[in-house]
């Protein structure tokens, strides 16, 4: 086997966003591009020599071929042995779970998320640490740093290593195990939920549900869970099969995108219980019949009926939910006398809370859910946690809802993005917030007071890292919020993020239309940050 060592030079855009590197395939498809990115991982992790690396992801379009050559620059840089998902597939949470599960050196996950596939489109890589959970920013600094000065990087000249069949191969010194994508994961979803009476309740015959991988990684995973394991009709699945440019949709799981299930479900005889996932299967929505979860609320109402799951029957410890994800969760936190923690936009900062054990369920608005059991968001975890409460509670996902804001209040929520925006216009936007920031606070807006307003900076309380610059916000004397920030995981122009909240007490209330409950504040957030104006546009490209 030939090792070669070749020569290289920089790129300077390889520093990694919200989640992992993500950039254009054309952009990783340039010479050198993804082995100065691998590269600079196996440099500034040097326990991944003589250890084993996790190795998989969403199926998109350049997933193979990114693979092989990974493969190859692992036995290059001296990887005593990679787990690879079979067809080189791996959910982002089976990842996690397989990094935990076989105590390795961490992984390589290759998805661009609910970016769209194809050869146009997006492609990604995200480097996760042994605790399974995406590296800290500490770690993508190094990483970026590393790949700033790059001058070389090894790689062997092997054949394509067969990907398709389980089993053991070596390659030179190297092993690869080739393991069933779906195997390790199951097993873990079972020791956490109650199956028999999941079963139970597909058998009864009264309940149906339909879930929608949207063509991208969770096909797979739902199919063997939801189908084979627990009994659900075949069908139950829609859109199984993972496709490179997952059938030219947008795999990301909100009433826009999986416009087929939310149609599905806004009929009158539509089924009990929808849901979906994104392109790599960290994601979930949550629908019932004509009704919608937001990913805020279905926090919420997972923590307070989280002792009606075996997994979590013995209580939780914490809650931890992103900066913009609404304070429905903090209520409940506060009623169960628990930890409550507030953290930057990404599922990289609740790694720490989980690994210290003061964080048991964590959320973003952004439809991520999860729990202590991987250190990555968990689309399918979150509707089996779902499936599971409708089993024991036997009443409708809206009755849950429902039921959880009477007790608590409701949280309105909403989400406006303008997406591909001029990145000065959006910059302009942002401004506009920042240069107001000192002079908000005791300003009055029709009913509303602002109480703070803050560049949001986040201590971590476990190692004490500090990150700064994680959104612009106003806070409002009754618990209202308005967020503005700028994605991390777009890769063209901008995408501004506007997160609008207001807290209602008042039952006879709860039944308002999201977006005119909201329409005061949102006036409010146009009136100080001028979104429109800066961008032209006259409306969100996606609101949630
Ligand atoms: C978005 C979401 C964030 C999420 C991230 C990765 O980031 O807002 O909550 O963690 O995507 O999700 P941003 O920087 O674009 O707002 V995934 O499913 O794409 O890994
Ligand atoms: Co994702």
């Amino acid at each position: 086997m030939k090792i070669h060592r070749v020569q290289t030079t920089p790129f300077s855009d390889q520093k990694p966003g919200t989640s992992g590197l993500r950039k254009k395939v054309k952009v990783f498809r340039q010479p050198h591009y993804l082995e100065n990115f691998v590269q600079a991982v196996f440099d500034v992790r040097p326990s991944l020599k003589g250890g084993v690396l996790v190795l998989g992801g969403d199926g998109r379009y350049f997933n193979r071929e990114a693979i092989q050559i990974i493969l190859r620059m692992a036995v290059a840089n001296g990887v005593a042995r990679v787990i690879v998902g079979q067809g080189g597939i791996l959910s982002t949470p089976a990842a996690s779970c397989l990094i935990r599960k076989y105590t390795t050196q961490g992984g390589l996950i290759l998805s661009a998320s609910h970016n769209p596939g194809g050869p146009d489109e997006d492609f990604g890589i995200k480097f996760n640490t042994p605790n399974g959970g995406p590296a800290p920013e500490k770690v993508t600094g190094e990483i970026h740093e590393r790949a700033c000065e790059i001058t070389h990087y090894r790689i062997a000249d092997i054949p394509d290593i067969d990907l398709d069949t389980p089993g053991r191969t070596t390659v030179g010194p190297m092993g690869v195990s080739v393991v069933d994508s779906v195997n390790d994961y199951a097993e873990l979803m079972q020791s956490r939920f109650d199956f028999d009476r999941m079963k139970a309740l597909f058998q009864d015959g009264r309940f149906s549900m339909r879930f929608d991988a949207m063509h991208a990684v969770t096909g797979p995973y739902a199919r063997r869970i939801l189908e084979d394991m627990l009994g659900a009709p075949a069908g139950t699945v829609m859109n199984g099969q993972p496709l490179e440019d997952f059938g030219k949709g947008h795999p990301d799981p909100n009433l826009v995108h999986a416009k087929d299930l939310v149609d599905a479900l806004y009929t009158d005889d539509g089924p009990d219980f929808g849901a979906a996932s994104d392109g790599d299967g960290d994601r979930n929505m949550i629908l019932g019949r004509q009704f919608f979860v937001t990913p805020s609320d279905s926090l919420a109402v997972l923590a307070a009926n989280a002792h009606h799951v075996p997994g979590y029957a013995k209580g939780i410890r914490g809650i931890a939910r992103s900066m913009p994800t609404s304070q429905a969760a903090d209520r409940v936190a506060e009623k169960m006398g628990i930890e409550c923690f507030e953290t930057p936009t990404g599922w990289k900062y609740f790694g720490n809370l989980l690994d210290a054990g003061r964080a048991t369920l964590c959320g973003e608005e952004s439809f991520g859910t999860s729990s202590d059991h991987v250190r990555e968001k968990d689309g399918l975890w979150a509707v089996l946690f779902w499936l599971n409460l409708l089993a024991v509670r036997g009443e409708s996902v809206a009755d849950i809802v429902r039921d959880h804001w009477r007790q608590f209040g409701r949280n309105f929520y909403t989400r406006h993005d303008y997406e591909g925006v001029d990145v000065a216009q959006a910059e302009a936007a942002m401004n506009q917030v920042r240069e107001q920031l000192d002079s908000l606070k005791g300003r009055r807006f029709g009913n509303f007071t602002v109480a703070l307003a803050d560049d949001f900076a986040y201590t971590d309380p476990v190692d004490g890292s500090v990150a700064e610059d994680q959104g612009l916000r106003a806070l409002f004397n009754d618990g209202a919020r308005l967020v503005f920030r700028l994605s991390g995981t777009g890769t063209a122009g901008a995408t501004l993020r506007l997160y609008v909240e207001r807290y209602e007490a008042d039952p006879e209330r709860h039944d308002q239309d999201t977006q005119e409950a909201l329409a005061p504040l949102i006036d409010i957030a146009e009136e100080i940050a001028g979104i429109r104006t800066h961008t032209g546009r006259d409306a969100p490209t996606v609101i949630t």
